[in-house]
């Protein structure tokens, strides 16, 4: 499957692995891309010798393009985007900001730079300061997002840049995938469908947590403190709600969330911040990274096979009328 994505990220399928924070580490990144697609190290909260321990696993199991994520809201943003030229990843995504301080040196070090994006003019600002491409994310993803649904962004963004975009954000299937390609996406971003494989080292109850939601089963904590971000329901998340409702001040509010990431990390999914997206109600089985990326890709061909023919039957209906 070739699209400008997979040209520009040297891959061989347009599926990206998404940065899940404290989650995604070398040996997920380095399965995806082994795979064909692009694993990510999420380096949101990470100290920089972890990273570079992860790097050199992730190299360890592919010689295939890695990428790594810098959160930039992360209090050690500045060395970890200096770690991403040391190391030399071949792509640099970036969430929860504008990486604009950082663009200039990883483009003069040849790395490819894709910011994801929640809103169209964002990306438009991102296109002129030099990125390759974007990713579209809308707000039916896990962790830290923006106001707009995937379904509208993308087709936003779409028409603002000329840079490939990637979609992302409720996506988990080839049904997914296809529908992202049909507003105009030429790749896919996925992170919770990445959380129950093999390769990837949550915390069992977080995997259990995933296979077991319903689609109502996510909720969005902390609009309060400006950084609101999506994640499985639970008694820490009933307690934000209740707190965020009784309009605690912005200061109380973060006092919450404060190591709530680390309790989840640690396997205490029900006081801990269990990010997921809303599509972890269609996640149901475990499988690995090779088998998620080859059937969403299968799966999306052979509807686009069919959607064609449904489509020209239509035109050849219409012609006939
Ligand atoms: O970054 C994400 N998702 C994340 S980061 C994360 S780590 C975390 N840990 C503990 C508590 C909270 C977060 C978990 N999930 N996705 C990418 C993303 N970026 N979504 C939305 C945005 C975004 C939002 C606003 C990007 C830029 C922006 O505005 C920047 C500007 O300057 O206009």
């Amino acid at each position: 499957m070739k699209t400008r994505i997979t040209e520009l990220l040297g891959i061989e399928y347009p599926v990206v692995q998404g940065a899940m924070a404290r989650i995604a580490d070398g040996g997920l990144a380095g399965a995806v891309s082994e795979a064909g697609g692009l694993g990510i190290i999420a380096c949101g909260g990470a100290r920089p010798e972890w990273i570079r321990d992860q790097v050199a696993r992730a190299r360890a199991l592919t010689s295939k393009p890695i990428g790594m994520n810098v959160m930039l809201m992360d209090p050690r943003a500045d060395e970890v985007a200096e770690l991403v030229v040391e190391l030399g990843v071949e792509v640099v995504t970036t969430g929860a900001g504008s990486p604009a301080n950082y663009m200039k040196a990883w483009k003069e070090a040849g790395v490819k730079v894709v910011p994801v994006v929640a809103s169209s003019a964002l990306a438009a600002r991102m296109e002129r300061l030099g990125a390759d491409a974007v990713v579209a994310e809308g707000t039916e993803a896990g962790g830290h997002i923006g106001e707009l649904t995937t379904m509208a962004l993308i087709p936003a963004v779409c028409e603002k840049v000329s840079i490939p975009v990637i979609g992302a954000g409720g996506i988990v299937d080839g049904r997914g995938m296809l529908a992202a390609f049909a507003l105009g996406a030429e790749g896919v971003q996925c992170g919770t469908r990445f959380l129950t494989v093999e390769e990837c080292g949550v915390h069992e109850a977080w995997k259990e947590k995933v296979l077991a939601a319903k689609d109502s089963d996510t909720i969005v904590t902390g609009r309060g403190t400006g950084h609101p971000v999506r994640g499985l329901k639970n008694k820490f998340a009933r307690e934000c709600r209740k707190m965020e409702l009784a309009a605690q001040s912005g200061e109380e509010l973060e006092g919450m969330y404060a190591g709530s990431l680390a309790r989840a990390v640690a396997g205490d999914v029900e006081n801990g911040s269990v990010m997921a997206g809303q599509v972890a109600a269609l996640v149901t089985e475990r499988g690995t990274a090779a088998g998620v990326i080859t059937e969403m890709v299968r799966e999306a061909e052979a509807l686009a096979g069919r959607s064609m023919e449904a489509l020209a039957a239509m035109n050849a209906q219409r012609e006939r009328a």
